[in-house]
């Protein structure tokens, strides 16, 4: 079995306490830090699926997901690009009624490499507090919300609106795995990204930089 195929693994198998280790064996060994977080991103599908059909529950998703979080800590530093320029502040959150944070911090990691003084609300974040923390923070050019369920859609749909109802200026990226460009455009949002790694391009386009 390859580091890469080991680490995927331990995620898997939510061995929480080993993956640190084995992603640092895996970088050393010369395998990239993309290939490794790729690894791990399908072991969380593996895990989906295995939940979808009844042959795990909640407990094993966290468990999983702990483990998924405790590689990505040892990417970070390694994925991190030289953001010494700050293209301003950006605020991001995944929204009300939504606990799934793992693809949200991916995306939190992408824009600070890219450039944006990140200000993280974490999870289950209400449409208003959105508004308040654009307004808290200095020089917020970019407000970016997570949507990880099919059933919390209409609290991303709610965070948008209330956001361009408080502050008509402010651009608004969104995102998620039930999120669509043709969602993004419905809900009125300026713009949409796929994955972690088109957040940061699109981000910037967003906001002319
Ligand atoms: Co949940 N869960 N979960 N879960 N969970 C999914 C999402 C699910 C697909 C599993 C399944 O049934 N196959 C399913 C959703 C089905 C649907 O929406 N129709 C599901 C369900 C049903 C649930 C519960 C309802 C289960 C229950 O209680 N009965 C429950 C809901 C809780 C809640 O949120 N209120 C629940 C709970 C949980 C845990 C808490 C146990 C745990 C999350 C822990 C955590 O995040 N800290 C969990 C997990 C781990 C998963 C799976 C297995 C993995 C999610 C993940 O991290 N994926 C997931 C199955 C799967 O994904 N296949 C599943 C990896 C991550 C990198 O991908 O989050 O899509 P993703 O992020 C991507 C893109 O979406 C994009 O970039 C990221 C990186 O490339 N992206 C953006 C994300 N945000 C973006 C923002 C952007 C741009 C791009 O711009 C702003």
């Amino acid at each position: 079995m390859s580091k890469v195929e080991a680490v995927k693994a331990l995620v898997e198998a939510g061995k929480s306490k080993k993956v640190a280790d084995a992603v640092q064996e895996a970088l050393k060994a010369g395998d990239k830090a993309q290939d490794i977080l790729d690894a791990m991103v399908a072991s969380m599908g593996v895990v989906g699926d295995k939940f979808s059909s009844g042959e795990i529950f909640v407990p094993e998703m966290l468990i999983a997901a702990k483990a998924m979080s405790k590689g990505v800590e040892v990417l970070k530093p390694v994925m991190a690009g030289d953001s010494s320029s700050s293209l301003g502040t950006c605020i991001m959150g995944t929204v009300a009624g939504d606990l799934h944070d793992i693809g949200k911090n991916l995306v939190v990691m992408m824009l600070e490499s890219a450039g944006f003084d990140m200000v993280d609300l974490g999870v289950d974040v209400p449409a208003e507090r959105f508004v308040e923390a654009a307004k808290e923070n200095d020089n917020v050019v970019l407000i970016a919300c997570s949507g990880l369920l099919t059933t919390t859609m209409p609290a991303l749909k709610e965070a948008v609106q209330t956001i361009k109802a408080a502050m008509p200026e402010m651009k608004v990226i969104v995102g998620g795995a039930p999120v669509t460009q043709e969602y993004a455009n419905e809900i009125g949002a300026d713009g949409y990204a796929p994955d972690a790694g088109s957040s940061a391009a699109k981000a910037k386009e967003i906001i002319g930089a």
